[in-house]
């Protein structure tokens, strides 16, 4: 037998049958309630609810079921008629459950009542919510400000996040880290710095104009599984899609439209990449030069034959600076030095190049295939020369698509969640609420880890999320987590992070966005802005969880009520009995972004806030989009050598982030365990492993900390040599938090040196 006939591989397209008994198998396993299927109806359409899983857009035209198997588990995993209540704790230490998965400890169910530790027995008991908010003010108040921090994941709505950002500066620091600072964070610094906006720049309509997809990393059958209806019309229309990919990845091969009776009746697929350019991890900046290359020859050879030039001139001349530099960049990159730092041949990417030359229109799409490396901000910045190249940015059709991860993460910087003080309209909020805010910088989530490692954060208040399972250096931060005055977790489940409490620890468990949110003045909405940049009213249906679960909003509002002084301009409790307030002031704070909120809330499709990029307004300094000029051919931060791999951590479609519903991957055809390293046939054979060997990854970083993970079973795999790949949130403990995006500080969680050492045969 050869080797071949041992890769794993899947050959199962997206959507399909498959992604039908995905959300029925989640059903069962969430245990979900007989009626959360009709509250799928009512999800991503005016009136109804927004998806609490990813920030793909909703369409203006929706569907009769607008929703994917992604949205669904989310729904259906927090539908679930399991409950986490105070009675859990007499069986379990908060010790004892250190040992049980990610996966189990949220199959535990909703959490239902307010929790405080108690040291004395290890288990968390039931507290008031008047006693949690005091008892957290009280710590808070016995600290310097800057030595708390509040972080947030991207799930909470725009008004609890505006109101959680304004109670940090009342409290008087810009200490607001956020998910995206794992994330997207290379997109808002990096696209900011060459176009001017920290976001994309195309909205719904482009995609149903564009030519060709360009796809850099981004993953949309497991990850943003409703952009795979556009792809389809769009390649019902003849546009082409090019895939630049360490990893076969089967949404970006074939399709079948779950939503369609007839492809469903005859298992029609579209199939989705015309080409796919299996490159090696980090492999895209020399990818992407060869591409620029390629072009730039053929422009070239267009003037000396005298023809139409190739490269938009015009737009060149009149939008962009920077470009004489790169081009003398691009003339200098020699083309063995482009197929070595891409593993790609000189034919594949002049293949790319005639596909991106024939198109009129064009998106580049990326994910976190390009932010998460240590040149991560170089990568973005080469894609974007790829499209201004042929001004393919600010015109229909065509821009750049980063895919956002949470449902609200883009809208949460939007309304003030952001920890670079110059990002937040500081003289607004003086005005609005009479305070002096505080000038001073906070920490992102890199900054947060050194804090938390020299002592200097002594607590941690998370809206939402698992930063503790999330972050770089995970077992280092177990430890130093501990040791804080206070941590205090808002969630719907219970997860790693609870159970490294701190010396005084809170766990808040709130209301889900499918649930009724009910208060003072009857049931509120809230809203959430997706990576288009659209905002999105959310109402929720469903009876609460439990009767003890308060919104995310009232317990922002509860935790700054209690922490600090009066003052007449400030008013949680009015604004905690009615969101339009708070949508009025987030207005009043950004007033073109937000021009009539609260008449706009439910727009079908949400309304534009509205990208100066996207109109070829240029909020640089320079007022123009910048060429960015790569220093060497690669985003990697180390030199791959022998022994030595780039270790690439991956989601499965069975997870959401550190949420795994299940061990079932089927599109990469892994099923029933996650503790898999997958190598290629050739690095197998070369390491003189075998298929099937138990192995352990250790950080191939010289700087004093052991950092490894065992138990994986070496799975032979059709990824590029030299690179290897296994799943995240497990990794993160290999992935050193000085292993960073050199200008966002996005840990490099797609390009970790690794050594593998055998375990057992
Ligand atoms: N089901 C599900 N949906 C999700 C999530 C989830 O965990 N599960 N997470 C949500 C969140 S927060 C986010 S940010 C998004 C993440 O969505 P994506 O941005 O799609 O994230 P990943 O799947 O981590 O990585 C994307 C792709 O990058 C590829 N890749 C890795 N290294 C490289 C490289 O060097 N170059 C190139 N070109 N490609 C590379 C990987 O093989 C992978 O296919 O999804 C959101 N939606
Ligand atoms: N190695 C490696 N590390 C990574 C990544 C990677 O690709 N590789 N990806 C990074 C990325 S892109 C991201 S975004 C981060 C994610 O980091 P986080 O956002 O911190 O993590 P999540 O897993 O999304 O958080 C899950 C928890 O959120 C809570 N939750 C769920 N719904 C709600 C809700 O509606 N409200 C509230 N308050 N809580 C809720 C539940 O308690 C659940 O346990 O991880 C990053 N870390
Ligand atoms: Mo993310």
């Amino acid at each position: 037998m050869s080797k071949d006939d041992d890769v794993v591989q899947s050959n199962k397209p997206a959507g399909g049958w498959g992604s039908l008994k995905g959300i029925a198998s989640i059903s069962v396993e969430a245990s979900a309630s007989p009626t959360a299927l009709d509250t799928l109806r009512r999800m991503n359409k005016p009136g109804g609810f927004m998806c609490n899983s990813c920030a793909w857009p909703k369409p203006k035209n929706y569907s009769a079921f607008e929703f994917c198997e992604n949205g669904a588990k989310a729904v259906l995993w927090e539908l679930t008629t399991d409950r986490c209540t105070p009675e859990f704790w007499d069986r379990h230490t908060v010790h004892g459950l250190r040992s049980w998965t990610d996966h189990e400890l949220e199959k535990t169910g909703r959490l239902t009542h307010p929790l405080r530790y108690n040291a004395e027995h290890d288990r968390y008991e039931a507290v008031g919510w008047a006693d949690a908010f005091n008892d957290i003010a009280t710590e808070l108040n016995a600290l310097e400000p800057e030595s708390a921090v509040f972080y947030s994941s991207g799930h909470a709505g725009l008004e609890a996040s505006y109101l959680y950002a304004l109670m940090a500066r009342l409290y008087g620091n810009n200490n607001l880290p956020q998910s995206s600072n794992m994330c997207h964070e290379t997109t808002s610094v990096g696209l900011k710095k060459v176009i001017g906006s920290p976001v994309g720049t195309i909205v719904w309509e482009d995609l149903e104009e564009a030519d060709a997809f360009f796809f850099f990393g981004q993953n949309p059958g497991t990850n943003s599984p409703r952009f795979l209806h556009p792809l389809k019309d769009a390649k019902k229309r003849g546009a082409s899609i090019v895939t630049f990919n360490p990893i076969i990845e089967q949404g970006l091969v074939a399709f079948v439209d779950p939503q369609s009776a007839r492809d469903m009746a005859t298992g029609r697929e579209t199939k989705i990449s015309d080409q796919y350019h299996q490159l090696s991890s980090g492999g895209d900046v020399a990818a992407i030069m060869g591409i620029c290359k390629h072009v730039i020859e053929a422009d070239q050879a267009a003037q000396r034959n005298g023809e139409e030039r190739i490269i938009d001139v015009a737009f060149i001349e009149k939008h962009t600076q920077g470009f004489d530099r790169f081009l003398a960049s691009v003339e200098a990159a020699a083309w063995e030095d482009i197929e070595a730092g891409s593993g790609l041949t000189r034919v594949a990417l002049k293949e790319a190049a005639d596909t991106y030359m024939a198109a009129e229109r064009v998106i580049g799409v990326y994910g976190m295939g390009l932010t998460q490396h240590t040149h991560g901000s170089v990568n973005i910045g080469l894609l974007v020369n790829l499209l201004m190249l042929r001004g393919n940015i600010g015109r229909p059709g065509a821009g750049v698509c980063p895919v956002r991860g949470h449902s609200n993460v883009q809208g949460q910087r939007t309304v003030g969640i952001a920890e670079k003080a110059d990002l937040v309209p500081m003289d607004k909020l003086r005005e609005l609420f009479d305070f002096d805010p505080p000038t001073e910088d906070g920490v992102n989530i890199v900054e947060m880890v050194e804090g938390l490692l020299a002592g200097t954060v002594k607590a941690s208040i998370c809206l939402g999320g698992n930063l503790l399972r999330a972050v770089p250096d995970q077992h280092r931060m177990e430890d130093t987590w501990t040791r804080q005055n206070l941590t205090v977790m808002i969630s719907t489940k219970l997860n790693r992070s609870h159970l490294y409490p701190g010396k005084n620890a809170y766990i808040l468990p709130c209301l889900g966005r499918a649930e009724v949110d009910e208060q003072a003045t009857g049931p509120q909405a809230i809203s959430t802005e997706d990576s288009f940049s659209m905002i999105s009213g959310s109402t929720g249906r469903r009876s609460p969880a439990s009767e003890h679960l308060k919104s995310e909003l009232a317990i922002v509002a509860g935790i700054a009520k209690a922490l600090l002084p009066p003052n007449p301009k400030v008013k949680w409790d009015e604004w905690t009995a009615d969101y339009s307030q708070v949508r009025d002031l987030i207005e009043q704070t950004y007033p073109d972004d937000f021009r009539d909120f609260n008449q706009r809330l439910f727009e079908p499709g949400g309304f534009y806030r509205g990208i100066g990029a996207h109109e070829r307004i240029w909020n640089t300094p320079e007022k123009h989009a910048l060429f960015t000029t790569p220093e060497k051919l690669t985003s990697l931060g180390f030199d791959p050598g022998p022994g030595r791999y780039s270790l690439l951590t991956m989601r499965s479609n069975d997870q959401f982030n550190t949420t795994v519903y299940g061990y079932s991957d089927r599109f990469h055809g892994i099923e029933g365990t996650r503790d898999v390293l997958l190598m290629h046939p050739d690095d197998i054979e070369r390491a003189g492993f075998e298929k099937g060997d138990v192995v352990q990854l250790i950080t191939d970083l010289d700087d004093g900390v052991d950092r490894r993970l065992g138990g994986l079973v070496v799975t032979p795999y059709r990824i590029p040599p030299g690179t290897v790949a296994s799943y995240y949130p497990e990794c993160n403990v290999l992935v050193p938090v000085t292993h960073h995006d050199e200008l966002s500080k996005t840990p490099g969680s797609k390009s970790v040196p690794v050594r593998i050492e055998r375990e057992r045969a």
